[in-house]
């Protein structure tokens, strides 16, 4: 038993180090005050430097060529009461907090490295770098 049980820990640990460590990389990039955690402001201040990015054209929104896959089509058009087929800043920071929001499960307003290892972390890394 004792032997099974070292065999186990030692192939789960090189995994569960391996998966955060993207999320970690990432984590510094978005984490100015160096907390260790994504707040909602800096997941904002991110995602409208990529929205900047993004926006080719400069015409202050993004269509779904510019989007390049981010976001499906059914939650562009969830985001898109207007329906003019464009986000704007606003509309887009409206998807953001959803998925920060779906993001942290533990709902204590940030994510840490785990969180953001996560499917819904993923989605929301998208987004923002
Ligand atoms: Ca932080
Ligand atoms: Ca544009
Ligand atoms: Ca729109
Ligand atoms: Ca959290």
């Amino acid at each position: 038993m004792t032997t099974r049980r070292t065999v186990l820990l030692s192939l789960a640990l090189p995994l569960a180090a391996l998966v955060p460590a993207e999320a970690a990389s990432k984590l510094k990039l978005l984490d100015p005050d160096k907390d260790g955690t994504v707040d909602l402001a800096e997941a904002k201040a991110a995602a409208s430097k990529l929205f900047d990015k993004l926006d080719r054209d400069k015409d202050g929104t993004l269509d779904a060529k510019e989007l390049r896959g981010r976001i499906s089509a059914k939650e562009f058009a969830a985001a898109d009461p207007d329906k003019d087929g464009t986000l704007d800043k606003n509309e887009y920071m409206t998807i953001v907090e959803a998925r920060f929001r779906a993001a942290d499960p533990d709902n204590d307003g940030t994510l840490d490295a785990k969180e953001l290892a996560t499917p819904a972390g993923k989605a929301l890394l998208k987004l923002l770098v």
